[in-house]
């Protein structure tokens, strides 16, 4: 681009003039131009990132050819939720912001419940989207899309950042970045009105405006006190407990997670999904007598975890709360997060990787093991469950239940160690979550903190395409409704996915009737017998329909083997699974059954 009078428009003109202006021109050099398209690309690019998530559309849809002519990876969805939820998984993944990129008004709406997801979650992402002219939007004019993208954003987000001048795209990103990736991680929302897009600046300028961001997510070191207090706190513990969180998961501190676990000999628990951080099947794991270890421990030291509803705020019966108060230490990175639910003994507040190796020196090198009578009460009663879990995993029905299908799924993981495993669902969740042993950190990923159903297909994308290792989803059929169009996206980018759909044709299960006489089925069901492995087919992908552990054997291995884009459709019978599986206590009208 110039920003020099060009010749046919200096003919246009008086010949004296055009030939003064001529000269001038022929003596000036041309300046060479940027543009807010490029200095978007430019700006992620220079912050190390190179995938965009998103869906073309106006104003956009040149932001992602551009960005893909840049070298970056343009992965367009088919709707922006999913793409939304790839990006957040990419920065569960990676510690880098994912990014998604949407159109404005309902583009941005349906990128907003991925975005809100990733907030809750503690998962790092930018949602970039294009939005309607602010003079006719303020005025409500009625702009096409028109809509205030920012005030809806904010309350959703960690941080929301609107620019409006191309000079300032630098610091925009890079406030982004910030935000997103420092301190507790969360979504980001950033607002680029359409008419940035095509501002122009000097290039050099443009350049010089840019900013590389230094350190963005700074080590937080614990105080030296607080490391003091919770290791003295751990030391008088009689039945100690390890509660390992996502955030533990994302910390990426593995190897002093796994020797703080190792080294103080004390019985830890997996959150899902840091299912892995230790091979499930580590001794010291406390998964197969959770409910005895969180009534029975004196003293919980939680790494990346949260007391929510997940941990059932940390009270009650879940923790034996008639046997007397507990204490707890908690590492976070955000300090407002202690005594959120209940008293918290040993705050100490950090960055985990910091945090995890204070307290690993502090420890010295005779720590001593927590009493055997604990330990050993715990390995009595995993025993108990792990073998009464084998005879059920051996049952081999027709048709297939949500166990015996789950067998053959845990057999292939433990075989191929290093694949991504992304699961939602009701029963299909809860089952899998302690059948399917995960044995290396940030394998696992699933519905979180929300329970959201429709991250299924959105997380598998970004797994294949962040790690570019064969990818598991275990769907509910309810849960992979939510995002089953996607299956397009991965045979478009030909992504090694193989998504086992757990069909019991319906949302729990497939047998409620209408009651009321009238020609509708049961809100919970679905049309019975359905193909969902024909949905693969129609994209050229490898459509399975199994009906026997042995088919759905033989479909994953091939599956996992060839990489190629497969739906296996797996058939369990109908009358498994309980309404809201695992957690019917939060459903008002079974709960009230009870
Ligand atoms: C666990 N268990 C095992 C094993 N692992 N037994 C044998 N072998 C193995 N490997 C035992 C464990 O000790 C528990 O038994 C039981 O299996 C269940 O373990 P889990 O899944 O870890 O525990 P629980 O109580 O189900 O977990 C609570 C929870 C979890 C809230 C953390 O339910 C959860 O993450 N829920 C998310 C649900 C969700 O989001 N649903 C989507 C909404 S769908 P006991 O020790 O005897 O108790 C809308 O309807
Ligand atoms: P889970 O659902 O597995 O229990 P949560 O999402 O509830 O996990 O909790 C994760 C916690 O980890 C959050 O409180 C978050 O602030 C914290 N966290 C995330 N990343 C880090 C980190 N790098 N260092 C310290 N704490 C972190």
């Amino acid at each position: 681009m110039s920003s020099v009078t060009t010749d046919k428009q200096a003919a246009a003109l008086d010949p004296a003039i055009a030939r003064a202006i001529k000269n001038i021109a022929d003596e000036t050099p041309e300046q060479e131009t940027t543009d807010g398209f490029h200095l978007v690309i430019d700006a992620l690019k220079l912050n190390g990132i190179d995938t965009i998530f998103g869906l073309p559309g106006i104003p956009i849809t040149d932001l992602t050819r551009m960005a893909q002519a840049e070298g970056m990876r343009v992965i367009s969805f088919r709707h922006e939720q999913h793409a939304g939820n790839a990006a957040a998984a990419a920065g569960f993944l990676t510690q880098k912001p994912g990014i998604c990129l949407t159109v404005s008004a309902p583009g941005f709406l349906n990128g907003l419940t991925a975005l809100a997801n990733a907030t809750t979650n503690c998962f790092p992402m930018i949602l970039i989207s294009g939005s309607s002219e602010r003079e006719i939007v303020d005025l409500q004019q009625g702009d096409y899309e028109e809509m205030d993208q920012l005030a809806i954003a904010k309350p959703l987000c960690k941080a929301a950042f609107r620019v409006l001048h191309a000079q300032d795209i630098g610091v925009g990103i890079a406030r982004a970045i910030r935000a997103a990736v420092s301190g507790r991680p969360g979504g980001v929302y950033l607002d680029l009105p359409a008419k940035l897009f095509s501002q122009t600046m000097e290039a050099a300028a443009g350049k010089a405006s840019l900013i590389k961001v230094v350190d963005p997510a700074p080590r937080q070191i614990p105080a030296a006190d607080a490391v003091k207090r919770a290791l003295d706190l751990l030391k008088g513990a009689k039945r100690p407990l390890i509660l390992l969180g996502k955030g533990a998961a994302y910390a990426q501190a593995d190897a002093d997670i796994r020797a703080l676990v190792e080294k103080s000999g004390i019985p830890y628990l997996p959150m899902s999904m840091a299912k892995g951080l230790l091979p499930d099947t580590h001794e010291q794991s406390a998964a197969a007598a959770r409910s005895y270890v969180l009534q029975e421990a004196d003293v919980v030291l939680l790494v990346g975890a949260r007391l929510n509803w997940l941990l059932s705020h940390g009270k009650g019966k879940t923790w034996g709360a008639e046997k007397g108060a507990k204490k707890f230490i908690q590492i976070d990175i955000a300090p407002t997060e202690i005594d959120s639910n209940v008293a918290i003994e040993a705050p100490v507040i950090g960055d985990i990787g910091s945090c995890v190796a204070a307290l690993l020196a502090g420890m010295g090198s005779n720590w001593a093991k927590p009493p055997a009578d604990w330990t050993g009460g715990i390995a009595e009663r995993k025993e108990k469950n792990l073998s009464k879990m084998a005879q059920t995993l051996a049952a081999r029905p027709s048709p297939m239940n949500f166990h015996s299908a789950l067998a053959v799924i845990r057999e292939q993981v433990r075989q191929r160690p290093d694949a991504m495993f992304v699961n939602e669902g009701a029963n299909t969740l809860d089952f899998a979550r302690s059948i399917v042993d995960m044995y290396e950190p940030r394998k696992r990923l699933d519905v979180g903190t929300w329970g959201i159903m429709g991250i299924g297909m959105g997380f598998a994308v970004a797994a294949a395409v962040v790690t570019g290792k064969p990818v598991i989803a275990v769907e509910g059929d309810s849960a992979f409704g939510f995002s089953g169009m996607e299956v397009e996206t991965i045979c478009r980018y030909n992504l090694p996915v193989c998504v086992i759909v757990f069909n019991n044709n319906g949302v729990y299960r497939g047998t409620d009737v209408n009651s009321s006489g009238t020609p509708d089925v049961a809100p919970t069901v679905f049309v019975k017998n359905a193909r969902y492995d024909k949905l693969m087919e129609a994209f050229g992908g490898v459509g399975v329909h199994a009906t026997t552990a042995d088919e759905l054997q033989k479909a994953l291995a091939e599956a996992v083997a060839s990489g190629r884009p497969t739906l296996i459709n797996a058939v369990i019978d109908e009358t498994a699974g309980t309404e809201s599986g695992r957690i019917t206590s939060l459903n008002p009208a079974t709960a009230k059954k009870k």
